[in-house]
């Protein structure tokens, strides 16, 4: 069912502390994977670094250089296949998906974000999967952020949503190409994860 209380805007679902019980295992899994496909410092388009450091896991992978960005099917850093997506991450975003009234969603990708204290991510659209029916989903751990959002790129109305471990987000509809980023990390330490934060990001790429 729809948990109406859940809808913050139109198109943005919010559930704070949904998963709070299920981080650990999470987080085993976000481990798992970046064993076998590490964390890397991506270079935007104009050569510079991201703030956030990412892997992914699932079919595809987004990957950003000075070519572009783009999904890949191959993690460029050891020329494999990008990790398989853990269970536990596939049932729980097809299953918050479904809460906020998509039922058909089957995510191809999980991009996960690392953050270190300082780190941030700027105003931008997700906008490289082929359609936008697709929701995105997303799953907060470790310290605490907040998120930025925005109709238009510099439109006057700016609103802030504290992230918070254990936090799902889905993102659909009118608010799917919404601007969005994530303000500087404040300094803390986090009890299971320590100095980081972790955002996961499922999407259906279309492709
Ligand atoms: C609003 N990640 O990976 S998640 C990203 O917390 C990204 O690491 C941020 O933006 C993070 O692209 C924010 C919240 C989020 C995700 C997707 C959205 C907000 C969104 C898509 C459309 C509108
Ligand atoms: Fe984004």
């Amino acid at each position: 069912m729809i948990e109406t209380a859940n809808v913050v805007a139109p198109g943005i679902y919010y559930a704070p502390q949904a998963i709070a019980d299920k981080t650990d295992g999470m987080i085993e899994a976000v481990n798992a994977v970046s064993l076998a496909s590490p964390f890397r410092i991506m270079q935007t388009q104009r050569g510079h670094a991201m703030s956030a450091q990412i892997t992914n896991c699932g079919e595809w992978g987004w990957v950003s250089d000075r070519k572009g960005y783009r999904y890949t099917r191959i993690d460029p850093l050891n020329n494999h296949p990008w990790p398989i997506m853990p269970e536990i991450f596939r049932t729980l975003a097809m299953y918050y998906a479904a809460e906020a009234g998509y039922t058909g969603f089957s995510p191809d990708v999980c991009l996960i974000n690392r953050y270190v204290p300082g780190a941030k991510m700027g105003l931008h659209q997700d906008k490289d999967e082929r359609d936008f029916d697709a929701p995105i989903v997303s799953f907060s751990l470790g310290l605490p952020a907040v998120m930025l959002w925005s109709r238009e790129k510099r439109g006057p109305v700016m609103h802030k949503l504290p992230l918070m471990h254990g936090d799902v987000l889905v993102f659909g509809g009118v608010a799917r190409l919404y601007y969005h980023g994530i303000a500087p990390i404040p300094d803390g330490s986090h009890v299971t994860i320590g100095g980081y934060r972790l955002n996961l990001t499922f999407r259906q790429t279309g492709l």
